[in-house]
């Protein structure tokens, strides 16, 4: 990272943690008049200095803001900041994680290509790969990304894009990153990873071979259930070029507010994060021990099936975890209406618990064959660990789940 400003303001350097990247965003711009907090530019145009300047910072000879649906100091300080915690070189801010996904692929693929997908993915990403992208003779293979015998199966000289989440929404199944990114390029197409579940916090996939990571910035990096936003990260300038024309046209951009409440956001995201995954490896325990619950998904849990892989790839378990109450569907909803502490909502990745019932919720608007291929089954809650005392939340878990 680069910057002009002078001593002692907003100069995080490469090799500085993630916390010192997320409280020191950069953006020399929205910083000039020396604030320690990032100020909002609540402006849709910004003037030129005269008409030869502004034809120069149109033609790309000058820099310069135009228009913030095309560039904006304070939504460049949150794409610094983002990109700098996911080891990447660029972001691309946008209206919402899907608006992030859609852009990604509508930039990306054409008329013909073919997308490797993950069984289990945020249930409106493989809404918009099935039903929209289809309409554009993009077609997809769903498959159990964490089986990697299963990638190189599914991946042909047509394959454009290989698209997998990880963890996985809902499900906490791990796919090893490093071994699709191989795969994908050797077969010349992109890895594109939604780390929404783990944030850059506890996984970079750049560092594993990514080509392109997208976010849900409504999750974790924000993290008080206020903002709607997403973000593209991208370490190539020819693929940030490609998918920056994209975005502007498209439109799906960000609006300084909405950048300015995730800057505010993000500068806790490793406090809040740590504090909510001890929490979450605690309740995994207290699960699997708890004599009406069937069974629990969580990557911290020694007998998860890939938690070998997650403690390669991750630096810690993340705070979304899933479990089966014994009694199936009708037990699940009981729980759901029965908690008191933990909020029944979708969402995650707030300070506060959530808790909701993919099959009929996040991932309704998948086919009963996709939700069964990708093991979104009806007894499945989701619990989205927030921040609250573990103590608090075992024993409103306790209660919901007792007898009678
Ligand atoms: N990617 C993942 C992994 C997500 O979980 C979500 C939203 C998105 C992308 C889309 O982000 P958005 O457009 O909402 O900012 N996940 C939600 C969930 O599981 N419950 O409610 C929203």
């Amino acid at each position: 990272m680069k910057s002009p400003n002078s001593a002692g303001l907003h100069r995080p350097t490469e090799s500085a943690g993630l916390n010192t990247k997320a409280v020191h965003s950069e953006s020399s711009e929205a910083y000039k008049n020396r604030a320690v907090s990032c100020p909002i530019y609540q402006t849709s145009a910004f003037a030129f200095d005269s008409a030869e300047a502004g034809a120069r910072i149109f033609r790309g000879e000058e820099a310069g803001f135009i228009y913030t649906r095309i560039g904006n100091p304070t939504i460049e300080a949150l794409q610094n900041t983002v990109a700098a915690l996911e080891h990447g070189n660029y972001g691309l801010a946008t209206a919402s994680g899907m608006a992030a996904t859609s852009t990604t692929l509508l930039g990306l693929l054409k008329s013909g290509d073919h997308v490797v997908c993950s069984y289990a993915v945020y249930g409106p990403t493989h809404v918009l790969l099935e039903r929209e992208m289809s309409r554009f003779d993009v077609r997809s293979t769903f498959i159990e990304t964490s089986d990697t015998d299963k990638v190189r199966d599914a991946l042909t000289p047509g394959t454009r894009l290989l698209f997998v989440e990880t963890p996985a929404n809902p499900t906490l199944t791990v796919t090893d990153l490093a071994a699709c990114a191989e795969l994908a390029h050797s077969r010349s197409a992109l890895l594109v990873v939604d780390n929404t579940f783990a944030s850059p916090y506890l996984q970079t996939p750049f560092d594993l071979g990514a080509d392109v990571v997208v976010h849900s910035l409504t999750k974790f990096i924000n993290g008080h259930s206020d903002v709607v936003g997403g973000m593209i990260v991208l370490r190539d300038e020819k693929l940030h070029k490609q998918l920056r024309s994209v975005l502007t046209t498209l439109g799906g951009t960000m609006d300084p507010h909405q950048a300015w409440l995730v800057l505010r956001g993000v500068k806790t995201l490793g406090l809040r994060v740590a504090q909510a995954q001890a929490s979450a490896q605690k309740i995994a325990e207290f699960l699997r021990g708890h004599e009406s619950v069937a069974w629990v998904s969580y990557p911290g849990l020694p007998d998860h099936p890939h938690h070998e892989r997650a403690r390669r790839q991750m630096r810690g378990f993340g705070a979304m975890l899933c479990f089966g109450p014994k009694g199936g569907f009708p037990a699940a909803q009981r729980v759901l209406n029965r908690v008191q502490l933990c909020t029944l909502g979708v969402s995650l990745g707030g300070v506060e618990t959530l808790i909701q019932h993919p099959a009929t919720m996040t991932h309704a608007g998948m086919s009963a064959e996709a939700k069964a291929a990708a093991g979104i089954d009806d007894d499945l809650v989701r619990l989205a660990v927030g921040i609250e005392d573990v103590d608090d939340l075992i024993a409103d878990l306790d209660q919901a789940l007792a007898e009678g």
